[in-house]
């Protein structure tokens, strides 16, 4: 259609398109083919050298991509051809620029489940969060803008070339057919199925343009055409996981029998900030602290993907992994869980979940009945008179714990879920904060974090003490851990800064751990735990304790296992001898970092990854409902 060059109405032509049309369609094609190559470098999802032979690839797709989009643009009558352009590349601007900053926190691609919560999540009190991910390069999204709107406005003025109904056909049919064949041959060559589906191998391999496509597939492939209910086979698949869990020893079985629990789930508290020092200042003084007397686990990640905080408190509560793509209190609110609330309530127990913000928010209010809570306590039964954190609006963690402690009914045994708040990304509230110096770090995004997580920890200090005048501290089963990173990956240079380390994916991996501390008398104290485990591990490690089984578990008990591993949402796997990255598909030497070959441990992988598997169709199917 390019082809020969003619004067029509004092218009330069190029077969039937206007020269400036053509020109125009060109640069609307180079302009997000740059931004779809800036997306995947800022990720750091690809990574240099920029021509390195799997970038290629990824290029190659997403130009595919792109010439099958505009092959559909064509067919759009003559009037309207270029402001469909121009709309086509407005939304893939727009698109581009919210994968950025979504993966920059969520590290994954904006799906469908992601859009179920679009409303509360993004659009109200993360904002500030959100908009704190932009940084000043990402004005390459958005400086051509004007450029093109001018262009718009001049061609259409001046009048486009007119393409009869066959040739548009056969523009359209070239276009789409010279794209697909480009997507088809990079495709054919990355096995997208290979182990647990992970969209990010996918973004990487493929371009995040070719990514939504395939996650869209998924989506409708999982809930229009997927059976409701379990078939045979997946019923006879869980019977046969849940029937082969054995535990390698009875430790402690029981220890804290009949006494209360309490549960505190700590906003960002990532483990790298325990027993650490800034100029001889400890970050977390009074974690440390507790630490001492009581049994530290220093070796547990977080699992959680699309939920965040509310995936942390699933683990923990399910002990099941969060669901593939989006938030899984979201999706799922009318499942039926085994859980740990349930449990203890069979036990006679009352159980508390609060937490002092919105009760709307990731869902709580359906899930938490769903996970069958006795009473929420949220923002709306909390005095609100003090406030720390996030964009200065939340209720401060001091007041909570302290509000929390009185709307306790302790004269009855319960479970106290506490999750807190204030040591919420992007930590810039505390920037100011003098009751911390964060020495070298202070101005800096880790300074800022590192007061947070002080504040974090008086707060901590203090509900310690007041649990110790109510006697409440010795006489109940107290759990503390972490539930995400604060860290984001883009920001991972400041953090090897910190830390003094240098960079490499296997050591990046090794960071994303939180504190897990388990405080009652008679248990180890003082000692540090190093298996490998994960958030899914608290609910079997304490029932444990609590002296009861959890037949439904799909983590293990911490104190009762020989090997340690966590299988992590994305398809990745951690144990105490290795690192499997599934962003990459390769595997690593955990202390050394040094590669393994991965097909020796193929057989051993596959059945950690099955966890995945079961824990989907489980929450997919619904399949503990009885009736
Ligand atoms: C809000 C809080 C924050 O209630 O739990 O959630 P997050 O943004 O960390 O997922
Ligand atoms: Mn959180």
């Amino acid at each position: 259609m390019f082809n020969s060059s003619l004067a029509k109405n004092n218009k330069v032509m190029i077969g039937d398109l206007s020269l400036r049309e053509a020109i125009y369609c060109l640069m609307c094609f180079l302009s997000i083919m740059i931004k779809c190559f800036y997306y995947q470098f800022t990720t750091r999802l690809n990574l240099r050298p920029f021509f390195s032979s799997s970038n290629i690839l990824m290029l190659t797709a997403s130009f595919g991509m792109l010439l099958v989009i505009m092959g559909f643009v064509m067919l759009i009558s003559n009037k309207r051809r270029i402001t469909a352009i121009f709309i086509c590349y407005l939304i893939l601007t727009v698109l581009l620029i919210a994968d950025t900053n979504f993966y920059r926190y969520y590290y994954g691609i904006i799906t469908i489940p992601v859009l179920f919560h679009v409303n509360i999540k993004l659009l109200n009190s993360v904002d500030q969060s959100i908009f704190s991910l932009f940084k000043i390069k990402d004005l390459i999204y958005i400086l051509d803008i004007p450029v093109m709107i001018a262009g718009l406005v001049m061609i259409n003025k001046r009048g486009v070339g007119k393409l009869n109904t066959r040739k548009k056909v056969l523009a359209s049919m070239l276009s789409i057919i010279v794209g697909l064949t480009a997507l088809l041959a990079t495709s054919s060559r990355t096995d997208i199925n290979a182990f647990a589906h992970n969209s990010n191998y996918v973004t990487k391999r493929l371009g995040v343009l070719y990514s939504h496509v395939d996650a869209t597939k998924r989506y409708i492939e999982n809930n229009l055409f997927n059976e409701d209910g379990l078939s045979e086979k997946e019923e006879q698949e869980l019977k046969e996981f849940f029937g082969s869990r054995q535990k390698a020893s009875d430790n402690y079985r029981g220890i804290a029998k009949g006494k209360n629990l309490i549960v505190v789930q700590i906003e960002a508290m990532q483990e790298f900030v325990i027993n650490r020092r800034i100029d001889g200042r400890e970050i977390t003084p009074n974690l440390n602290k507790l630490i001492k007397q009581s049994l530290y686990f220093d070796n547990i990640y977080f699992q959680v993907a699309g939920g965040n905080t509310s995936d942390a408190e699933f683990l923990s509560n399910t002990s099941l992994y969060p669901a593939k793509e989006g938030s899984v209190y979201t999706i799922y609110p009318e499942n039926f869980y085994y859980s740990l609330p349930k449990a203890m309530k069979e036990q006679g127990y009352t159980t508390y979940a609060m937490h002092g913000f919105r009760p709307d928010f990731w869902n709580r209010n359906e899930m938490y009945k769903a996970l069958g809570f006795d009473v929420f306590v949220s923002e709306e039964d909390y005095e609100m008179d003090d406030f720390a954190g996030w964009d200065g609006t939340a209720l401060s963690d001091s007041s909570f714990f302290r509000q929390s402690l009185e709307k306790i009914d302790t004269s009855k045994p319960f479970y106290s879920f506490l999750v807190t708040l204030s040591s919420h990304h992007p930590f810039n509230y505390f920037e100011n904060y003098d009751e911390f110096d964060a020495g070298e770090f202070e101005g800096t995004y880790i300074g800022n974090y590192i007061k947070a997580a002080n504040y974090a920890d008086k707060c901590l200090g203090e509900f310690i003490d007041n649990l110790k005048k109510r006697g409440l501290f010795d006489n109940s089963l107290l759990v503390l851990y972490g539930d995400h990173s604060a860290v984001p990956k883009h920001q991972a240079d400041e953090l090897m800064e910190f830390l003094d380390i240098s960079y490499s994916e296997t050591e990046w991996a090794k960071l994303q751990k939180v504190p897990l501390i388990i405080h009652y008398p008679g248990l180890r104290n003082g000692e540090v735990e190093s298996i490998t485990g994960g958030q899914i591990d608290i609910f079997p490690t304490i029932a444990n304790l609590l002296g009861f089984d959890t037949p439904f578990a799909i983590g293990k008990d911490l104190l009762n296992s020989k090997e340690g591993y966590v299988v992590l949402r994305n398809g990745s796997v951690i144990t105490d001898r290795y690192f499997y990255d599934n962003n990459v598909r390769e595997i690593f030497d955990i202390k050394s970092g040094k590669p393994l070959n991965w097909k020796d441990y193929m057989h051993e992988l596959k059945g950690y990854i099955n966890e995945l598997y079961i824990s989907d169709t489980i929450i997919e199917k619904d399949a503990f409902r009885k009736e």
